[in-house]
């Protein structure tokens, strides 16, 4: 582990750039610019001022914590992404011809409509993979649209995918698609005769309590037209032991992923937050059906942010909560996605029972 010590420097003038980004000069560096993304910078001052201490997950996705989120998926005991995986590739033919729609086999009828593929968050190619090569084999291409707000990370999607499947033209979206507003996700129109599916699969919407969830999915609902869909992967409520081991794996990924948290204030922010006195605490809330992530102070300790001119108090066992990683109940996605105004068109789930995979229709 690293640790890292930073110089005793006040932040002292502050100028918006163009881009939105606060610079600053360094006292005593007259030359060095901290360039900060204000966005970061208002959710770590708002999180680490309120009690209980909070950070919002999309902070662990720099390049460091993308890259141990990723090692984080092939651990054993991080079953999700390899349950889903498997009923995709048990199912992928399945979803796609259900979410076309059904075939009529009477004289003159109607070609059923072409799907065109928009995932929310670029995607990990190895799943989409499966679903891309079903809809190629039915219609003989696709249009996929990921939609992320990292250009970089959409740039590589579209490399690997582009590269791995013949027939799949990419067309990358630079989109923050879990902020914006009621009237829906701003998506390019469909042809009349397209049906667009949108994935949102790894459970990510695990991620947002009930009712971020729900303004989420109505978003994506008010984007689309009658009769496109929604492929939604939702990790279910299981045996403690198995959930934990999932969020605190023996080889120290997660505890890691979680660290890199601040690791990336250090970074990011001129803070002097000193790892090692921090551990990775996982925990299962039961009432709220939700794995929590927390960092706990081993020790009581001061921690600076230089550039946010803020100082924060930790007592010992004082914890900032990180994530929230939300398990359903069988059927509650259903129940979720009628809500949002889905009608169910069907789920599939694996012989354990572990993880589903929900297809909504627009109503
Ligand atoms: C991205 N998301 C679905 C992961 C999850 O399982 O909630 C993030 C994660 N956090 C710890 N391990 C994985």
């Amino acid at each position: 582990m690293t640790t890292f010590v930073f110089p005793t420097i006040a932040f002292q003038t502050e100028d918006r750039a163009a881009d939105g980004r606060v610079t600053g000069k360094l006292d005593g560096k007259p030359d060095a610019k901290l360039d900060i993304d204000q966005r970061v910078a208002e959710a770590v001052r708002r999180g680490l001022s309120s009690r209980p201490r909070r950070l919002p997950p999309w902070l662990f996705y720099d390049q460091a914590g993308s890259r141990l989120f990723d090692e984080i998926t092939s651990r054993p005991e991080y079953y999700l992404t390899r349950t889903e995986r498997g009923i995709l590739a048990a199912h992928a033919q399945a979803m796609i011809a259900r979410a076309a729609g059904p075939v009529r086999n009477q004289r003159g009828a109607n070609q059923p409509p072409r799907l065109r593929i928009t995932e929310l968050g670029a995607g990990s190619a190895d799943k989409t993979r499966l679903l891309l090569k079903a809809v190629v084999e039915r219609q003989g291409n696709v249009l996929y649209e990921p939609v992320d707000v990292s250009a970089s990370a959409l740039d590589a999607a579209r490399e690997r995918i582009e590269r791995e499947i013949a027939g799949v033209v990419v067309a990358p979206r630079v989109m923050d698609y879990t902020h914006g507003s009621r009237r829906g996700l701003k998506l390019e129109p469909t042809h009349a005769d397209e049906r667009r599916l949108v994935l949102y699969i790894g459970s990510s919407i695990g991620n947002f309590d009930p009712p971020e969830a729900m303004r989420l999915l109505k978003r994506v609902r008010a984007g689309l037209k009658p009769g496109d869909g929604l492929l939604l992967g939702v990790d279910l409520v299981k045996d403690e032991a198995t959930l934990l081991a999932a969020y605190d794996d023996v080889a120290g990924v997660t505890a890691d992923f979680n660290l890199n948290l601040l690791a990336r204030l250090n970074r990011e922010l001129a803070a002097d937050f000193y790892l090692e006195s921090f551990a990775h605490r996982a925990i299962w809330n039961v009432s709220e059906s939700r794995i929590e992530m927390h960092l706990e102070s081993r020790i009581a300790q001061k921690v600076r942010l230089t550039a946010l001119n803020l100082e924060v108090e930790f007592a010992q066992g004082e914890t900032i909560h990180t994530e929230n990683s939300y398990k359903y109940r069988p059927r509650q996605a259903e129940t979720v996605l009628a809500e949002a105004g889905f009608a169910a068109a069907g789920s599939w789930t694996d012989e354990r029972g572990w993880f589903a995979v929900c297809l909504g229709r627009a109503e």
